[in-house]
């Protein structure tokens, strides 16, 4: 028979004893970050062991090497790998109990700067968790400021451009003035979070969550939830949010539900919305009831489509939706009017929508889609839903860019030999014109451009990585900024005036 001393190292003890002080005895995060697979993603077996034996620089996670066995470390590590037995309750109070404001915040009459504050360019710094405030002319760093850990996705100005609001990982969102320089609270919306999005009035923040299923609104002001919206399809399956957008002219957050082939449409105004003038076409007395219809403040649409859709690209009129499943091989277009798929888009090769951009040419608006499996961006005519060209380039890519001043787009390449390759492609001709390696070796992606278009921003994806500043016309280096593992960079005026170049 099997003894105690056979059995194997303990690793839910050896949790208890050494981790959870920072992690949190639930594992879902205290001042270090949550250990469930969800957070965890792809750090998983030799990786994830490599870490608890090595710990992290420049963070407060020791190596464990000296102090446990390899198979105390393999332990612990299948134990943080495993799913949580229990699915953890996170509602509005568990929420609000999180959320803390920061004591010596003093809102500025002005911004503290002289810096034009519509040209400012926040850079998310993965590397020490950090976001760097540049002015937006001279590159000087305005301010460095702590982030929670784990940054993901783009953060979003309030319509004036004051504000900002940035989200981790697990949840946590963080809001911060432009002008003053200062955080001004933090809150944990969701224990395993997606992205964030404003609604249009600069009111409301909503956080699409995996776990819990649900997307929560809280508001700008200060941070305090309004509303958390448990997500069951029309059969009353559970779903996971994987993203949340701000369809600006509908007044409404767009949610792409991962697990249910639904598209719902949440209202942030009393009287716009989905159901505003011109969508419902009976005012029958009951008619409303019987479709589900619901009517003012966060009321909500469902939009039935043929498969669940996780990544989005809309038209700048926020018509047309264009979506698409990460394990499919095709996209459809929804109209959001009509509530339905109205055609499909011919994309192979896992297209990464999120990533699109749209401009005119010849008198037709395309967008573009970089392809996360395989070296090429495709051109859709978003008129009649053609394909009008595929480019090919000498790997995968994750960001487009572009800007109203520039005739170039700017595609990186983020894996693969030729990973840190930049294509310069002309919007016209659809031609690759040039590919600049700016770092050898290294990875170099993301660009954003300065509000006029005359400066393009790229990363060099590192840990001792940089910005580097280039003349956007002659793509010629200007200048390098050092920066902890630069990952996407945000400029307020692209961002506030939805230029059509840039991610929303
Ligand atoms: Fe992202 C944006 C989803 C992996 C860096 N990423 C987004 C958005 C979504 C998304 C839905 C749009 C949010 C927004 O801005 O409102 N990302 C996903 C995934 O599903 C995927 C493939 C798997 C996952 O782990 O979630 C994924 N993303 C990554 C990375 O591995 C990247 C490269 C590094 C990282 O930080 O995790 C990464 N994603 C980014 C960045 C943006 C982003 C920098 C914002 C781009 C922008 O310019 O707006």
């Amino acid at each position: 028979m099997a003894g105690a001393a056979e059995a194997g190292p303990d690793g839910a003890m050896i949790y208890r004893d050494l981790c959870a002080g920072c992690h949190a005895e639930t594992r879902l995060g205290g001042t270090g970050p949550a250990l469930i697979p969800e957070s965890l993603g792809r750090l998983k077996g030799e990786k994830l062991e490599a870490v608890i034996g090595a710990g992290r620089a420049m963070t407060q996670m020791p190596g464990f090497a000296d102090t446990l066995s390899a198979g105390d470390i393999a332990a612990v590590a299948a134990y943080v790998a495993a799913p949580l037995a229990e699915a953890p309750v996170w509602g509005a109070a568990e929420i609000t109990a999180t959320r803390a404001l920061n004591a010596d915040y003093k809102p500025a009459a002005a911004p503290v700067f002289s810096a034009d504050p519509m040209n400012v360019t926040l850079v998310v710094e993965t590397g020490d968790h950090h976001v760097s405030v540049l002015d937006g002319d001279t590159f000087e760093v305005l301010d460095r400021f702590a982030t929670p850990f784990a940054v993901h996705g783009g953060p979003k100005f309030s319509p004036d451009g004051r504000h900002v609001f940035i989200m981790s990982r697990d949840g946590w969102v963080q809001k911060y003035d432009l002008w003053s320089l200062s955080v001004v609270g933090q809150v944990r919306a969701g224990l395993n979070s997606r992205n964030i999005a404003m609604s249009p009035d600069g009111k409301w923040l909503a956080v699409a969550n995996y776990l819990p299923m649900s997307l929560t609104i809280l508001s700008t002001a200060d941070l305090s939830v309004a509303k958390v919206v448990e997500i069951t399809g029309k059969d009353g399956s559970p779903s996971r949010v994987a993203a949340v957008y701000q369809a600006p002219q509908r007044n409404t957050f767009v949610l792409a539900l991962k697990d249910v082939p639904e598209i719902w449409e949440i209202a942030t105004t009393e009287d716009g919305g989905p159901y505003a003038e011109g969508f419902v076409h009976s005012s029958e007395a009951g008619v409303e009831e019987a479709l589900g219809v619901e009517r003012g403040l966060f009321a909500r649409r469902r939009i039935a489509v043929s498969a669940p859709l996780d990544d989005f690209f809309f038209s700048p009129d926020y018509r047309n939706l264009i979506g698409a499943n990460r394990e499919g091989e095709t996209g459809v277009v929804v109209n959001l009017d009509v509530g339905r798929e109205i055609a499909s888009l011919p994309l192979p090769g896992m297209p990464h929508l999120g990533s699109g951009i749209s401009w005119m040419r010849q008198g037709r608006r395309v967008m573009a889609v970089p392809h996360l499996n395989e070296g090429s961006i495709s051109i859709i005519d978003m008129e009649d839903w053609s394909l009008v060209k595929v480019i090919h380039t000498s790997g995968p890519g994750f960001f487009l860019r572009s800007h109203a001043g520039t005739p170039y787009l700017w595609a990186d390449v983020f894996t693969g030999e030729h990973k840190g390759e930049m294509h310069i492609i002309d919007k016209q001709s659809l031609e690759v014109v040039k590919v600049i390696t700016p770092a050898p070796g290294k990875t170099v992606a993301h660009t954003e451009f300065t509000k006029d278009g005359s400066r393009a921003l790229v990363s060099i994806w590192e840990d001792d990585g940089a910005v580097i500043v280039f003349d956007a016309a002659t793509q010629t280096e200007l200048q390098r900024l050092p920066m902890r593992k630069p990952s996407g960079k945000y400029n307020v005026w692209n961002k506030i005036s939805f230029e059509d170049g840039t991610s929303h």
